[in-house]
């Protein structure tokens, strides 16, 4: 039986995971966990990569005492953000992290030289400020230059753990620099930038083999005989690849650090209305895409959490939340001014203030405050979704850490009026290891595998109870959300 390790890192959390496959079955077991997060230094913000390699390592070490001896490895991260290397293959920045603010103005200073539009047509993807194409105009041209890589986060693990440059498909399509048509890096958006076709490596399809780990490193470190395969290296494109999806017509809810709602397509949708409701094509494994929408997500509550006094578990918060009444304070969790603000607090409470509402004070009504929005929002972008794709959306499945927040799945059963499907919160991570097990042959493809997810992992169906007075609350909700993310 083969072993297979996911390197599952999200922007609050990193994890690696053990999967197998017996007996028809998939089986997959945590061994090790650690916290990641943004680090502020002079006034920017930046991940702290060595970090995250020596806790991959500390993960590998622990898998190796688990009795692991071979093993797989693909490694997944969030999207967008990237390292520079130089001939000698030193890294030359520390690499920020998106939420950084130097790139606020990005979009507009852009739209002065391109049509967002034209960009919009042949790109396929939404406009958030802190896509590659838009951290790389404003980086740095001298340090750019000295670039011999550029390589995202995913890559560039990949790269020091072994020794192999790639760059692979579904990340790199959240740089928004891929062309649709062409399916590689757009020469016009990257002399806009500054940066040549070379500086990037060649595109990596997911499932192809990538040698072993570097000997330096398995020599000094108690760890398995490890053999890479490029995985689906985004997080979301992992994700989806992990919902158990065998319905017809479902939406998905990747619900972490950010919500990421939509469906999965076999070509991608990049006209006028896609572009005026600022949908995104991203490019997935097995030829699909996910044409989805990112919404601000449990991000808002894990802010509030690190800004209360007094020290709440996720847990707690749904309990207060449960306590007070429903969609008193509403806010457009999609509001700029929610990406990184100073306190994540005092902002939600402003906002409810600038717009005549009651002002939530206690953690209860702050977690309330946030769930309430955030369902509503899954509402207004399920609602988008089924016009833009002109078929009907039967069913949603609920993927990530939020599926454990049962409150806030009733909530968006009812909310949306859709059955909510959750499970299994594991799915980036399941996602991660079914690619590694298509690849070894042990399943077909993409369609078994999801058969065999749906089988394997326990699931939890929410049947929408209606709502009093939800068109009203519905039609306040709109008022508030006329602008979208980044649009
Ligand atoms: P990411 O991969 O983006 O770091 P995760 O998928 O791990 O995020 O999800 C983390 C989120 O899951 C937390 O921000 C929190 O809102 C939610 N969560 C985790 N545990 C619980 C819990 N016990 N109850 C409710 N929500 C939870
Ligand atoms: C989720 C995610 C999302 C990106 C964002 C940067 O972790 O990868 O898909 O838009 O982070």
């Amino acid at each position: 039986m083969k072993k297979h390790i996911a390197v599952d890192i999200g922007a609050s959390s990193g994890r690696l995971v053990v999967g197998t496959y017996e007996n028809g079955k998939i089986f997959l077991k945590e061994i090790y966990r650690f916290p990641n997060g943004i680090e502020e230094r002079n006034d920017n913000y930046f991940w702290n990569i060595e970090k995250l390699i020596a806790e991959m390592i500390n993960g590998l070490e622990a898998a190796k005492k688990e009795g692991i001896n071979e093993c797989t490895l693909g490694i997944d991260t969030w999207g967008v953000d990237y390292a520079l290397i130089d001939v000698a293959s030193n890294r030359i920045q520390e690499i920020y992290a998106y939420r950084d603010e130097r790139t606020q103005s990005a979009i507009q200073n852009v739209k002065k030289q391109k049509s967002l539009k034209d960009i919009y047509k042949k790109i396929g993807i939404q406009f958030l400020s802190f896509n590659t194409l838009f951290q790389l105009y404003v980086h740095d041209k001298k340090e750019l230059a000295k670039a011999h890589k550029i390589l995202l986060v995913p890559d560039y693990l990949y790269y020091r753990l072994s020794s192999k440059l790639i760059s692979e498909k579904t990340n790199a399509s959240t740089t928004q620099l891929l062309n649709l048509e062409t399916k590689d890096y757009d020469e016009e958006l990257l002399q806009l930038i500054g940066v040549k076709r070379e500086q990037f490596e060649t595109l990596t399809e997911p499932g192809e083999s990538l040698g072993p780990i570097k000997e330096s490193i398995r020599k000094k470190y108690d760890i398995p005989q490890c053999e890479f395969i490029c995985v689906a290296t985004h997080d979301t494109a992992s994700a989806v690849l992990g919902v158990p999806g065998t319905e017809k017509n479902f939406a998905y809810l990747c619900s972490g650090t950010w919500s990421l709602m939509g469906v999965e397509n076999k070509s991608p949708i990049a006209n006028e209305q896609s572009y005026n409701m600022n949908y995104t094509n991203e490019w997935g494994a097995y030829g699909t895409y996910r044409f989805l929408k990112n919404i601000m997500g449990l991000w808002l509550i894990q802010e509030v959490r690190r800004q209360l006094e007094k020290e709440y578990s996720f847990a707690d918060l749904v309990t207060e939340a449960k306590k007070i009444k429903p969609f008193q304070f509403l806010i457009d969790c999609n509001d700029e001014c929610f990406l990184k603000p100073e306190n994540m607090v005092t902002e939600v409470q402003r906002y409810c203030q600038k717009s005549g509402q009651l002002v939530p004070q206690t953690a209860g009504e702050l977690a309330r405050c946030i769930f309430d929005s955030l369902a509503l929002m899954y509402r207004k972008t399920l609602k988008e979704l089924t016009l833009l794709n002109e078929y009907p959306i039967h069913s949603l499945h609920v993927v990530g850490g939020g599926v454990q927040n049962e409150l806030l799945c009733q909530l968006t059963a009812d909310v949306a009026e859709i059955p909510v499907i959750a499970g299994p919160i594991e799915s980036t991570a399941l996602g991660n290891i079914i690619v590694q097990m298509i690849s070894c042959g042990e399943l077909a493809n993409l369609a078994e595998a999801r058969k065999v997810i749906r089988e394997s992992f326990p699931i939890k169906t929410y049947q929408p109870a209606p709502i009093h007075q939800l068109d009203e609350i519905d039609e306040q909700f709109t008022q508030l959300t006329s602008g979208t993310l980044g649009g």
